[in-house]
């Protein structure tokens, strides 16, 4: 089933680094059993999952998988990229997953390295394979309440400099607690609609 997609039906991606908790998102938003890791690097190969009016992929992460050699993170990373850039055209929207928790700290990790921190590069990606990209700022139940506004600043602050053309669309969510996932449903369920697509039946609403 790699790379290829069966039913031809507008595509909702979900991309983001490893563990990140992109196939826990998918499970919320859908009740499909996808399957969910504790290590980085459970979901091996995109998986397309026929929901309604639309596919659902679920990609898997880029960066760190446990037990990969770095040359084959590097080509997983390259063949997702391969594989977006053939299915621009069919996909209706993106969804980056970003763990809020790790965010900051993985930023300057990179940034002291003078490398480009790879969830924003993967945001600016994005937004060039699709003008429909909502960020889920996922992990929430993990930040400290008291410091959550400033990492979601932060967050909004490094996405906007990435791409200066539009503000960002973030929702914080928590897919195990089930928290942001209706909004997080809505937002999905506007762009669509703004498309004049159909909306798919969510479990959460
Ligand atoms: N605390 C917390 N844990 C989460 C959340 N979302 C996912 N997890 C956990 O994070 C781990 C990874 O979840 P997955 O959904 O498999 O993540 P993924 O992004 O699909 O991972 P890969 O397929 O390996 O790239 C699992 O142990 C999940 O239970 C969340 O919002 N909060
Ligand atoms: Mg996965």
């Amino acid at each position: 089933m790699k790379g290829h997609d069966p039913t031809g039906k507008p595509m909702i991606v979900f991309a983001g680094r490893s563990n990140v908790g992109k196939s826990s998102t998918i499970r919320a938003l859908t009740g499909k059993r996808v399957r969910i890791g504790k290590r980085p690097g459970s979901t091996r190969s995109e998986l397309m999952i026929d929901f309604g009016p639309v596919t659902i992929v679920d990609i898997p992460g880029f960066g760190y998988m446990a037990g990969q050699s770095k040359t084959a993170i590097e080509e997983t990373k390259t063949n997702i990229v391969q594989n977006l850039e053939s299915w621009r055209g069919k996909i209706a929207l993106a969804v980056l997953i970003i763990d809020v928790s790790l965010f900051r700290e993985l930023h300057e990790r990179w940034s002291n390295r003078a490398e480009i921190p790879i969830d924003v590069e993967f945001y600016s990606f994005l937004s060039e394979i699709t003008p429909n990209v909502i960020v889920a700022a996922n992990k929430v139940d993990k930040v400290k309440p008291r410091v959550l506004q400033e990492e979601l600043n932060f967050l909004q602050t490094e996405l906007k400099e990435a791409v200066q053309t539009k503000d960002p669309i973030v929702v914080l969510t928590s897919a195990p607690k089930k928290r942001g996932i209706s909004e997080l449903s809505s937002l999905i369920d506007k762009i669509l609609v703004e498309q004049g697509l159909e909306k798919p039946r969510w479990v959460v609403t």
